[in-house]
Formats: C-alpha cells, structure tokens, sequence
C-alpha cells in the first residue's frame, strides 16, 4: 500500500516510523510518502490560509496548495492505479469505525488530506472528488486543532490490517470490534498479585471452559460499557437469521 500524507506540519507523522508501522516500511509492505502543504505555495510567505468568505472567526485554507499539492500526488501515481482514495480528516465527516478501517485497507493508494484552522476551503473537495475516490471522516465526537493526530489514528487502525504487518494473525481475529464485542479481561503470572486473584477457570486448563468464559466476559461488558454496541449487534444477529 502507498499512503500520501499532506500538511503544513508533516513532522506530525514522524512516529508513523516507529513501531510495528515502521517495521512495516522497512520491510516494503507500506510506502508512507509525507508532504509539507507549504511548498506548493508560491508566495514569500507561504501562506496557506485567508478569512472566512461571509465573514466569522478564524482562517480557512485557501484552496490552490491543497489542488497543487494533490496534483503532484497524482502525478507521481502509478499509470495502472484506478483513482486513488482521498481522506479528508474533519469533525463533520463520518464516523471512522473498524468497518472503515477493514475496507481502506483493501486500497492500493490513499491520501490524507488533514486540515488545520477552520478547515479547507470547501471547493477543494467538489473538484477533488473528479480525481480521487473521496472520503470525509471524523474519528470521533470532540474537537481537535487539526486533522494531523485523526490521520495518524486512521492510518495506524488501517495498515496494522495490511497482511504481514502484524506478526500475529490470530490476534487480530480475537481483538474487540472485529465481532462487535469490547475484549474480555486479560490476566498473567502471578496467579495471586497483591491480593488479587486470576479467576480460576483460567488455570483449569479446559479450553471450552475458558472459551465460554471469555465470550461471556465479553458479552457481559458490552451491554455494561456499551449499549450501544450491544443492540447493534443483535439488530445484525437477527438480520442474519431472517
Ligand atoms: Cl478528523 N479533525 C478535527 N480537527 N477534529 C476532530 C476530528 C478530525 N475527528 C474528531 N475530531
């Protein structure tokens, strides 16, 4: 996979090169190619923002570094490439889920595009949408200073399914999401630690049993610390029965 990351802070995507994500680039599975939004301007200043046409608070991003920088993204894509996949990191977006991240990460090319200040002049996604195939996402219902840190969230929820960059396959099928349920408890050695116990029927050795164990933990913390997840998946349950 090749990832374009765009913004006037690219240092922001310098821990993409730690960690199992780096490894990931190393061993060539992931290309993650980082550009600063200031170099496609041309003035002496730089600049990428101006005032709110209509008025109001704060700075918009004007829209030709965003349509230059784009361009020379597009430019560089390979000619057999259908349309690459345009993300525009934004709290008014859809809400980015682990059904997101699962189908991005069947994409060959996707590119970030993260705002700062008010956001992008709105322009830059109705002539973006001719040449990428678009995306606008949100990663949650609070408020950050810009698109950088949602980015790095989405792109590490989306390459760690990339096969191979996980060691381990086995734990991504278990992992809380994949079938609707938060995870159940962990424990490890020791089986008594300050006071407090493992619960027994994971020392007893009988898989069935802990396995009926784990899936009730996990069934049990679902309705508690998410209801919402919960009926969710029963309305999906029945569906599947009809
Ligand atoms: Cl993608 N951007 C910003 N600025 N704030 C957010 C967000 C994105 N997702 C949730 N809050």
């Amino acid at each position: 996979m090749r990832i374009d990351l765009i913004s006037i802070f690219p240092e922001f995507f310098e821990v993409l090169d730690l960690s199992l994500i780096g490894r990931a680039q190393q061993d060539q599975l992931l290309q993650i190619n980082r550009h600063n939004l200031r170099d496609f301007t041309n003035d002496k200043h730089r600049t990428v923002d101006s005032p709110p046409a209509g008025g109001g608070a704060g700075m918009v991003m004007k829209p030709e570094p965003w349509a230059k920088a784009l361009e020379s993204v597009l430019e560089g894509a390979e000619a057999a490439e259908s349309k690459p996949t345009l993300i525009i990191p934004t709290p008014s977006g859809d809400v980015f889920t682990q059904a997101h991240a699962e189908e991005l990460a069947t994409h060959q090319h996707l590119v970030f595009a993260p705002g700062r200040f008010e956001g992008i002049d709105e322009r830059v996604t109705d002539w973006a949408a001719e040449h990428f195939n678009l995306r606008r996402l949100s990663i949650g219902d609070y408020v950050l200073n810009g698109g950088e840190v949602a980015t790095v969230v989405m792109v590490e929820a989306i390459t760690r399914l990339i096969p191979g960059v996980i060691g381990n396959d086995a734990s991504l099928q278990e992992e809380s999401h994949t079938d609707g349920l938060l995870e159940y408890p962990v424990y490890t050695k020791p089986a008594e630690w300050r006071g407090h116990q493992i619960p027994e029927v994971l020392l007893s050795g009988n898989h069935a049993k802990i396995d009926q164990w784990r899936q009730e933990q996990a069934e049990s913390r679902t309705k508690r610390i998410r209801p919402d997840l919960w009926a969710r998946r029963l309305v999906a349950k029945r569906t599947q029965s009809e």
